[in-house]
């Protein structure tokens, strides 16, 4: 028995179902092909194939909207699938970008998501549609494979590689890292693109060195980020890694551990958690480094629970000084202590911007990352005509990049002829803040988040205006449920769904992600939002330092997340 396998020295039946679905599936294959031929149903029908499909990209969802109704006419439910990209870096070619727009139209609901990890996402895609999605995905050299499941996910770092070379190298290492820690299995190909299986029967087993059989106990994250930008929420990921630059040159990077930010309602066993700095390292160490806390993980990691599955329990659990001594053992060397670094910014740059070569960046605000209808036809034009890269940041913005000086007047005017410029002329905390999918889509969400995002920002954009907020920057995510996607618990103000229009209220995250917010108030509706925001508001109008954040405000006046008894009655 290899280490890896050692968990499953318990028999299967012990641990969680899916580990079972894994370790039966042939290397994530199971009954997939079949599961997609089947015409009865509009879904997958086994439970198992379901969860095998998450490690190819694509979920099985249904329209909740239609819920209700479709239950009283007793059909089955409007099962539906959402299909998310990896994209190392988050960065597209034109090329690209065009090739999406039309699958868009052609297999899903006619709009493409940026998500919070610097990707797309498809939703709507009906099962029979997924192969040729996939088979179009694949014509621009894109793929999905390892998007979601139990493995390494898309590797994120700072939005636009082209500002500086420290930004490119730091980039060029998240595709790296991206390819290296891959599952090795052909299944994507065989069931996807109609590749032919390489070694067949189980005389010839297909060696998946890193994963084994059942893979990571749960997803694994990693973020790249380069100071004073973190923009990736870079203590949010199980492995973050800080570039540490001297005089413009990459000196390698700081390794932090075991940040997360799922968890349940309720449930004190699960919390979101900061990622820790344990060392640094070089740049040629790093992919042994990351694969070395995959490996870690993977022989740690709790497979019997997988609400205590990600590396941040793991670590909790066994220590981080015994974390640090396995990884070193491992590795056959030592991390060197940590290097001086510092965060300061989280939100991304819009309009123009000069990168160090000269070339044009510009970013482009996008409400919740939701590209469709004249925004969508917009974006093809300018895709049409723009020459560089468009790289998606983890806020759900884009960005135009790598335009030459003499392209610049032509991108100018197609953004203006198509009111682009207008969609930046936005308050400074719209633009810093974001929510993320949940209903109709999200299988989880107990309250709308991308859809109620507008409405509760035009009440807060007027809440700041009446207390002399109007400019100030101010980091607000709202997640439609407990698990985090729109990392609310690094947000200044973070709302996550607990039921149709009532959410818990957490606050005080500091501006640069480096501190959690508290729990404020539990349950509430918009009503109550409001009526607790709006004295902290007034106090923080009046007495904030130069510069403070409202985050960072809260927490020198001591506040220690107990709302006031005011706030905290009906
Ligand atoms: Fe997420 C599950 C959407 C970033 C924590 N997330 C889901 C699913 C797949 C729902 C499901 O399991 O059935 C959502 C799909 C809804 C839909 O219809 O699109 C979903 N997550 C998203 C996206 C699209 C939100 C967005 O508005 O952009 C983000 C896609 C990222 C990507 O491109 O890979 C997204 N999810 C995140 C993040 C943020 C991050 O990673 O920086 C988190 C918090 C960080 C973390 O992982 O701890 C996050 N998603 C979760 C969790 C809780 C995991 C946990 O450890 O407990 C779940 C539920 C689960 O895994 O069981 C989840
Ligand atoms: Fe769905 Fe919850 Fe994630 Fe929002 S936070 S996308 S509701 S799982």
């Amino acid at each position: 028995m290899t280490k890896r396998d050692a968990d499953l020295s318990q028999p299967l039946e012990k641990l969680h179902p899916n580990e079972t679905f894994k370790h039966d599936s042939s290397h994530l294959r199971g009954t997939i092909a079949e599961g997609l031929e089947d015409r009865i149903t509009a879904g997958l029908p086994s439970e198992g194939d379901q969860q095998l499909l998450k490690f190819h990209g694509t979920y099985q969802e249904e329209d909740r909207d239609l819920r209700q109704e479709r239950r009283q006419k007793r059909l089955e439910p409007a099962y539906e699938f959402m299909l998310r990209l990896r994209l190392p870096g988050g960065v597209c070619t034109p090329e690209q970008w065009l090739q999406l727009d039309e699958l868009a139209h052609r297999y899903g609901n006619g709009t493409m998501r940026l998500t919070t990890r610097q990707t797309f996402q498809f939703h709507g895609v009906l099962k029979w549609h997924l192969k040729p999605l996939l088979q179009g995905v694949d014509q621009v050299r894109l793929d999905s494979i390892a998007a979601c499941g139990d493995v390494n996910r898309n590797v994120i770092a700072n939005a636009n590689p082209f500002r500086s070379e420290v930004h490119r190298r730091t980039w060029e290492l998240a595709q790296q890292l991206s390819d290296h820690l891959l599952p090795k299995t052909r299944a994507y190909y065989e069931i996807w693109l109609d590749d032919q299986r390489l070694a067949e029967g189980p005389s010839e087993p297909e060696e998946e060195p890193l994963y084994g059989k059942t893979y990571l106990p749960r997803k694994f994250k990693i973020a790249l980020a380069v100071p004073p930008d973190n923009d990736v929420d870079l203590f949010a990921h199980d492995l973050g890694l800080i570039a540490i630059e001297e005089a413009g040159r990459l000196l390698g990077f700081n390794v932090s551990v075991g940040g997360g930010m799922g968890n349940t309602d309720g449930d004190s066993e699960t919390y979101p958690r900061l990622g820790e700095v344990i060392g640094f390292c070089l740049p040629e160490q790093v992919l042994k480094v990351a694969e070395t806390i995959v490996a870690i993980q993977r022989d740690y990691g709790n497979r019997k629970n997988r609400a205590r599955a990600r590396l941040k329990y793991t670590l909790d659990t066994h220590g981080t000084d015994w974390f640090v001594t396995e990884l070193e053992k491992r590795l056959g060397f030592r991390l060197e202590p940590r290097r001086p670094f510092r965060f300061t910014r989280r939100t991304d740059p819009v309009g123009w911007l000069q990168g160090e070569d000269g070339r044009w960046h510009y970013g482009l605000y996008i409400d919740c990352g939701r590209i469709k209808g004249a925004l969508m036809e917009a974006l093809r034009t300018i895709a049409q005509e723009h020459s560089g890269h468009i790289s998606l940041t983890c806020n759900q913005n884009l960005i135009l990049t790598g335009i030459e000086e003499q392209d610049r007047p032509r991108i100018e005017r197609l953004l203006g002829e198509h009111d682009l410029e207008e969609q930046n002329r936005i308050t400074p905390a719209r633009q810093a803040s974001f929510a993320c999918v949940a209903m109709p889509t999200c299988n989880l969400a107990m309250a709308e988040a991308e859809r109620y995002f507008p409405r509760f920002m035009e009440r807060f954009e007027e809440l700041l205006a009446s207390v002399g907020l109007k400019d100030d920057e101010i980091i607000v995510r709202i997640s439609g449920c407990p698990n985090g996607c729109a990392r609310p618990y690094l947000a200044e103000i973070g709302l996550t769904g607990r039921a149709p229009g009532k959410y818990n209220l957490y606050l005080g995250a500091s501006r640069a992600g480096e501190r959690l917010s508290s729990l404020y108030l539990e349950n509430i509706d918009e009503g109550r939002i409001f009526a607790a925001l709006t004295p902290l508001l007034q106090r923080y109008a009046g007495e904030r330092e130069p510069g403070e954040a409202f985050g960072d405000f809260l927490a020198r006046i001591g506040w220690d997340g107990t709302p006031p008894a005011e706030a905290s009655t009906e």
